[in-house]
């Protein structure tokens, strides 16, 4: 009663005197805000929350000691006692393991890193994060598929999610892009047709993680703008060789703003440093089967064998008044814009170096926003953005119960929260000030407004506007959706394309719809006549005749998987094919590979020593290069079977391996192999006597990593059917 009334008082007095009182100014609360401890590294944050159970009595959830093997019961053939809490707890416990799963995105992958910025840009952004050259800022990435459920394997063709969050000291910044530029559609209130058409059919589930059924293909070609997209994800993009190997873009057009308000529309865009690379769709298949962990796999491995993964982030820079200045709208999230109309500018790097330690807490529980902005960056009108500001806040409540979920460990910001809002199931935090609204002047004000000038408080930008009738359409410069695919179908390698509508001939052939098959090939020819004649003619259908509005010959550069160099070949992973009968020559080649970083594997009939798989696990999906060592030439005899493998395994990886672009060769004798498995002598095989030669071929081989000419294209004969 007494602080109630002393607070009164302080307040009558603050209100007497507001302007002229320097304790009521709010810079007290940015300065206050300013003396709270120094964000501690993820690490160290993170550190504070977790258990060990090392040298521990088991605990019941309220710490008294227990034991949890034995429930109580009434006799030792009674029944068990409501009494048991024990017993309760326990099971209830367990009955409540699961959140919902994400309704897109289940399937993910994350890690922790560090962003550093290559500069100060606050002449682009008041952004805090990019205000100083070097300077370092906790982020935690996932990676995911979208449209498989949480155990669907990884290699599914998809679009894959890329979702940064940045703990900057002014709080979460989230980046929630995926590693295609384009989006299915232009507004968000068709996002729950798009996902109902792809996701598994309501009546019977099937099929798992895959668009290659009716309804995707019927939403698709009934709603062009889904085409642009649909490209990049029938391209390698749709099944890219890891997380490592992809870039991220941010997708929209958002905007820059700097301190005194002046605003640039930008586009996200993470390169990767490991390069882009993509599987095969026939490897991606069977990797599904064989491992369908593959791309969490080679994160976690690649982290844990020291070679941490790095991305640029760039941003595409363009004037407010330019939106419009390209041919397309800037606010049409189906557009990218081509690198030769806004050059890329770099801003900083992130390395990705730590490991989750624990997979639900950290990312299950990760809660990612488009919404989560910090001051420098703002939205646009973009009207897919702006649906999803509303969708990320929403599934988070279905997923934690309660808007506390921003107070989980992995969601909590790295600086201290000062607001009003208050309770809810789950609430962490024990609020010390009563006076929890605002305005007030029983705690002088506190905590305190910020603003774009005081207290360097978030902000709109300035100059947006908004006013006009209210509409239920899209802008007519939304309407194009067939120029873009276009240029980036005229922009890929030959092998590319034919990789491209050999996808589309996958899917589309296990269309049962006559009338959806007829209306893919309609949408597909005012993309291109020819992507819709090699198609039709897969299908067994006719081709329509060309349509050529949006046809043209324009090309852009960048959007090419195939066309490219790895800068780097550290974590790719390389079988050594062997027997346990000889074993020297693969252990000291692999000790060599292993200095140039590669991951290796020697495999043999039996987990001799030295040997890390046995032939009856392995195949070509499991590595990007394969090597034959001397003395296993005589696993490849057709007549040599073994009841430790299927029979022609040790070929058949070799063969595969060869069939879907990877480096292959033999050291010494075991060059023989590749003779007997009928693997011809052409770019990317390698067969030398000297370790040291064949070790220079591979790492060439590794760093072109697909030898795209063993791929058979159409224009090759007149008419592939024949
Ligand atoms: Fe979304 C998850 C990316 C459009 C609604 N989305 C989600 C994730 C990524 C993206 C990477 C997973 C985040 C994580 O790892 O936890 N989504 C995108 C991109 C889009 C996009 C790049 C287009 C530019 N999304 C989009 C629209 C809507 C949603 C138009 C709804 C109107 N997305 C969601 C969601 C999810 C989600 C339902 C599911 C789980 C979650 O949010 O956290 O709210």
């Amino acid at each position: 009663m007494h602080t109630v009334k002393a607070l009164l008082s302080w307040g009558l007095l603050l209100q007497l005197s507001t302007a002229a009182c320097p304790f009521a100014h709010p810079e007290a609360a940015v300065h206050q805000r300013r003396d709270d401890k120094p964000a501690p590294t993820e690490d160290e944050f993170l550190k504070k929350f977790e258990v060990e159970d090392g040298e521990s009595w088991m605990t019941s959830d309220v710490g008294g000691p227990m034991g949890d093997q034995r429930s109580l019961r009434a006799g030792q053939r009674g029944p068990t006692l409501l009494e048991d809490f024990i017993f309760r707890q326990k099971l209830q416990h367990f009955d409540h393991e699961r959140i919902p799963e994400r309704v897109v995105h289940a399937r993910g992958a994350g890690a922790h890193g560090t962003f550093t910025s290559y500069g100060d840009f606050s002449n682009l952004t008041s952004a805090s994060f990019l205000s100083e050259e070097g300077k370092k800022t906790p982020v935690f990435v996932r990676f995911s598929t979208v449209a498989g459920s949480r155990g669907s394997a990884d290699t599914a063709r998809d679009v894959h999610g890329f979702a940064t969050r940045f703990y900057t000291d002014e709080g979460n910044f989230d980046i929630v892009g995926n590693n295609i530029p384009v989006f299915f559609i232009q507004d968000a209130i068709q996002f729950p047709d798009l996902v109902h058409s792809v996701k598994p059919s309501p009546d019977n589930e099937m099929p798992q993680a895959a668009t290659a059924h009716d309804s995707a293909w019927d939403f698709f070609s009934s709603q062009p703008s889904t085409m642009h997209t649909l490209f990049w994800a029938m391209a390698g993009f749709g099944i890219p060789r890891s997380y490592r190997h992809m870039d991220g873009f941010g997708v929209h057009t958002f905007r820059f703003v700097t301190d005194d308000g002046k605003t640039k529309l930008i586009k996200w865009h993470w390169k990767t440093l490991q390069g882009k690379a993509s599987l095969v769709w026939e490897e991606a298949q069977v990797l599904g089967g064989k491992n369908a962990d593959a791309h969490r796999q080679d994160l976690f491995d690649a982290i844990a064998s020291g070679n941490a993964p790095s991305w640029e982030l760039n941003v595409q820079v363009v004037d407010e008044d330019r939106a419009l200045a390209f041919g397309f709208d800037l606010l049409d999230p189906t557009k990218f814009i081509p690198e030769e109309l806004a050059p890329l500018q770099p801003l900083g790097k992130m390395t990705l170096d730590i490991n989750p330690t624990n997979y639900f807490a950290e990312t299950e529980q990760v809660a990612f926003q488009p919404g989560h902005i910090v001051r420098g960056v703002d939205f646009t009108e973009d009207p897919l953005l702006q649906g999803r500001l509303y969708s990320y806040l929403d599934t988070q409540l279905n997923r934690h119960g309660s808007p506390n979920f921003e107070q989980l460990p992995i969601n909590m910001p790295r600086v201290a929260i000062h607001n009003n809002n208050r309770d809810g199931f789950g609430q962490m935090f024990i609020h010390k000030n009563p006076i929890h609204y605002n305005p007030n002047t029983l705690n002088n004000g506190f905590p305190a407004q910020a603003n774009q000038t005081t207290g360097r408080g978030f902000f709109t930008a300035p100059g947006r506007k908004a006013s006009w009738y209210l509409v239920r359409e899209l802008s007519a410069t939304f309407d194009d959706h067939w120029s873009q695919p276009r240029l980036f179908f005229n922009s890929l390698t030959p092998v590319e394309q034919q990789f491209l509508i050999n996808a589309i001939r996958f899917e589309a052939s296990h269309i049962k719809s006559e009338q959806v098959k007829r209306n893919v090939l309609v949408q597909l020819n005012r993309i291109s006549n020819d992507v819709a004649k090699r198609v039709a003619e897969a299908l067994g259908m006719e081709a329509p005749a060309p349509e050529d509005t949006y046809y043209h010959n324009n090309v852009t550069q960048g959007v090419s998987i195939f066309n490219n160099t790895l800068p780097t070949i550290a974590a790719l992973r390389v079988g050594i094919l062997a027997s346990v009968k000889s074993l020297d020559e693969a252990t000291s080649l692999k000790e060599r590979l292993a200095k140039e970083k590669l991951l290796v594997t020697v495999v043999g009939e039996s987990l001799a020593e030295g040997v890390d798989q046995t032939y009856s696990s392995a195949d070509a999906t499991g590595f990007d290069a394969i090597i034959v060592a001397p003395g296993a030439e005589e696993l490849f005899k057709t007549e040599n079977t073994s009841p430790l493998f299927p029979t022609g395994r040790p070929g058949q990886v070799l063969l595969d391996g060869y069939r879907w672009g990877k480096p292959v060769g033999g050291l010494g004798a075991g060059s023989a192999a590749l003779e007997s498995t009928g693997v011809p002598s052409t770019p990317g095989v390698y067969t030398e006597e000297d370790a040291e030669k064949l070790v220079g071929g591979f790492k060439q081989g590794l760093a072109t990593f697909k030898f795209t000419d063993r791929f058979p294209l159409d224009s090759d004969s007149d008419s592939y059917l024949n």
